[in-house]
């Protein structure tokens, strides 16, 4: 039960390396997911395959025109099964862990990347289902937030990932951001790895990999605090990080790691 991204777009040439190297790369290999890119200006009928024209109403830039749009995704469409459309815009739904996980439920998406001022608005009407931005910014074009959603998405596919590991063990499916890690060398021009890390005591480890992860949840994303799902133990360790924190306004020598200043990651 492979996953299917299509992706239309002007640049196809930017997805040849960026979606082929590594574990998505062993991915398509091994057949879980299936990328394609197509062309937009292949479904120009014109001698000088334009693609883009100016806006109605005036003002800068170009808009890309609805026929070549229409035409490359009705040729998708055409080919076979159901398939969801997605048009990557600032104006659409946040992108999220949330979101990654919903769409990684459907068997076949279409990926519409837009340039210049972005697609003829009955584009979106006609032939869109879902708008996702991918953060608060501007790109130059869609084809690199598409990317973005298909790395996040094909993690949840199983078996991408290899056997041993899931996406859903991810810190974000528990709404924390991720301890610290470590490995060799021991000492590094004198910065040296946390003490309970080489002792082999599992649940020391385990107590301590939870207690950074929740300070650094606490000291960088507190939004995330309050919508994890905390039990007594993390609460009794967010109280000692807390006091620890306190302790260090007052000068406490042995409270570095409460200090946020202090904390790079
Ligand atoms: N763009 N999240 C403008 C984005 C974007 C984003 C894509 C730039 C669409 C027309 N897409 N084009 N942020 O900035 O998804």
């Amino acid at each position: 039960m492979r996953m299917r991204f299509d992706i239309l777009t002007l640049f196809p040439n930017m997805f040849s390396s960026p979606l082929r190297e590594s574990i998505l790369g062993k991915a398509i290999e091994r057949g879980l997911i299936q990328i394609q890119t197509i062309n937009i200006r292949d479904f120009t009928l014109d001698k000088h395959q334009v693609v883009d024209d100016t806006p109605y109403g005036g003002g800068q830039g170009m808009v890309m025109k609805v026929e070549p749009v229409a035409r490359a995704i009705e040729s998708v469409k055409a080919q076979n099964s159901p398939v969801w459309t997605i048009y990557l815009t600032p104006q659409g739904t946040p992108f999220n862990q949330d979101l990654a996980r919903r769409l990684s439920t459907q068997p076949h998406l279409i990926l519409l990347c837009g340039r210049y001022e972005g697609v003829d608005e009955r584009v979106k009407d006609l032939f869109v289902d879902e708008e996702i931005s991918i953060g608060d910014y501007v790109l130059t074009g869609g084809e690199l937030a598409a990317m973005v959603l298909v790395d996040a998405v094909s993690r949840f596919i199983p078996g991408v990932l290899g056997s041993d590991r899931s996406a859903v063990e991810d810190s974000f499916f528990n709404s924390l951001l991720e301890y610290p890690q470590y490995t060799r060398p021991f000492d590094f021009k004198g910065r040296c790895v946390p003490e309970v890390l080489l002792s082999g005591n599992h649940s020391a480890i385990s107590l301590w990999r939870r207690k950074e992860a929740l300070r650094r949840t606490w000291v960088r994303r507190p939004d995330l605090l309050e919508k994890a799902n905390l039990s007594g133990e993390d609460r009794k360790l967010l109280e000692e990080i807390r006091k620890s924190n306190d302790d260090c306004g007052l000068g406490n020598a042995d409270c570095a790691a409460g200090s946020s200043t202090r904390d790079k990651s």
